[in-house]
């Protein structure tokens, strides 16, 4: 690969979904859809630019150590990265949802959370979580899950869960009910800090090509 390619770091489902209009927009078009392939390098209509699928939490991390240039991953993800070696341009406005507090319905949180309490926190985001409480005055025991934490209350594990919220159904489904909103969140570009100075020309109207999508919404 030369310094005129590109690789974009995208992860499936949801970001790949509301990203497909984007790089149509900047004139990319992949060339299969990872949903049904097991390539994890995916080429696109333009022959120096690349796809690569990665797990979305993983996204910042090839971004970082410029083994893509660019990619797309949640607020929540990137505020649990910290963002070392990003420069994060563009608020892509996709992938949106709610960081939130839920808990079992009738548990009483508003007592159990007063300042100087003690909670039992279940979640795949400790560091949003333990600044979350720590601005409360809340001491909170924090149990690092992969996934399901809408589960953990319901069993025991925990008091409450730090999850994020899109429709709302996951927690009604299960029971739970939201008692307080963290943060909002939604997709933004990453791109590695060098690669925007050595591939200034190739990466600057993909970028241009997004924000105009951006604005027209
Ligand atoms: O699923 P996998 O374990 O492979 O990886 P992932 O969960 O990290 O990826 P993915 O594709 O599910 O999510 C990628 C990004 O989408 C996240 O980092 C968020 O920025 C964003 N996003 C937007 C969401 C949601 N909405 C969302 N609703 N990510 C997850 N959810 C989950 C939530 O955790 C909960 O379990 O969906 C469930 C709730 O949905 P509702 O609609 O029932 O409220
Ligand atoms: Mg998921």
């Amino acid at each position: 690969m030369t310094d005129t390619a590109l690789t974009i770091a995208l992860s499936k489902g949801r970001i790949f979904e509301e990203t497909l209009p984007l790089l149509a927009a900047a004139g990319i078009v992949p060339a299969e859809d990872p949903e049904k392939s097991r390539k994890l390098i995916i080429d696109t209509n333009h022959a120096n630019i690349r796809l690569v699928i990665v797990r979305a939490t993983d996204v910042p991390t090839y971004v970082q150590y410029g083994a893509a240039d660019f990619g797309i991953a949640g607020k929540d993800v990137l505020i649990e990265h910290g963002g070392d070696g990003l420069y994060q341009p563009l608020d892509l406005q996709i992938a949106k949802c709610r960081m939130m507090v839920a808990v079992r319905k009738g548990f009483d949180y508003a007592a159990a959370s007063q300042p100087g309490s003690r909670l039992r926190i279940a979640t795949k985001y400790p560091g949003i979580a333990a600044e979350h409480f720590a601005a409360k005055g809340v001491h909170v025991d924090l149990i690092k899950l992969y996934g399901s934490m809408e589960l953990a209350p319901l069993v025991g594990l925990s008091d409450a869960i730090v999850d994020l919220v899109s429709t709302g159904n996951t927690l009604k489904a299960n029971n739970l009910e939201a008692v307080e909103h963290i943060i909002d969140i939604s997709s933004r570009l990453v791109v590695n800090k060098a690669a925007l100075k050595t591939k200034h020309t190739l990466i600057e109207p993909i970028i241009q090509a997004f924000a105009g999508v951006v604005q027209a919404e």
